[in-house]
């Protein structure tokens, strides 16, 4: 998959996305990120990307024309269609099943990072979906898409071992991953539950199911409906 990134902070991505399992995903060629530098397109002297709001108000706006000419430019170098999502909290909450068809139906996306109290309203015309990553404000763009490369790139075929896939199927399951230990079988006086010492499988996939539910149940309801 090819990911292009326009941000006026393209240098947020690459300490994140060279570590660790998304850094070996590109050594591997299944991911490709370029990240861009909106003031690219600017041509005035102070390369300016925002303006005052119309009709008043606190704040700044990201000008659509930098915005529109940048994402037609980068989606030209590659005759793939970029599938092109702007994040926005009053976008679409993501979740894990839009990651997932994300991960299978694209094989480009174009990532548009928005700051300043939002963007002029006409540059939602280049956005193909609009996401959110929660009901909360954040100084820009830049985090969820970090948030979104990592949800999806994850999912690419290639990208986990086969150690690490397996922990994908709890949350498939709609419900929260059971407890786990590891040794010390006690810690301080806290005991790893027996059932798991007693290597009694079935047992231990029972105790698993019902753990996932029940913190399910206390914690996110709403997973359950
Ligand atoms: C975007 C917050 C997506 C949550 C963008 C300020 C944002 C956001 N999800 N906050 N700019």
């Amino acid at each position: 998959m090819r990911i292009d990134i326009l941000t006026l902070f393209p240098g947020m991505f690459p300490p994140v996305l060279d570590a660790s399992i998304l850094g070996r995903a590109q050594a591997n060629n299944i991911l490709e990120v370029h990240c861009f530098d909106l003031r690219d397109w600017t041509h005035d002297f102070h390369r300016t990307v925002d303006d005052e709001p119309y009709g008043g108000g606190p704040g700044m706006v990201m000008l659509v024309e930098p915005l529109a000419n940048a994402i037609e430019d980068i989606q030209a170098r590659d005759p793939r269609p970029a599938h092109t999502i702007f994040f926005t909290p009053a976008g679409t909450p993501l979740k894990q099943a839009r990651a997932h068809e994300l991960s299978e139906e694209f094989e480009r996306l174009l990532l548009v990072c928005g700051h300043y109290e939002g963007i002029d309203e006409r540059a939602y015309e280049w956005a193909d979906e609009e996401i959110s990553i929660g009901d909360y404000v954040l100084t820009g763009g830049e985090l969820p898409a970090l948030v979104l490369i990592d949800a999806v790139a994850r999912l690419l075929p290639g990208v986990l071992g086969h150690e690490e896939s397996a922990v994908d199927e709890s949350f498939v399951e709609g419900l929260l991953e059971y407890p786990q230990y590891t040794r010390p079988a006690e810690f301080r006086g806290m005991v790893v539950p027996d059932v798991l010492l007693s290597g009694h499988h079935a047992n231990i996939a029972a105790w698993r199911k019902a753990k996932a539910q029940e913190r399910t149940r206390s914690r996110r309801p709403d997973l359950l409906d």
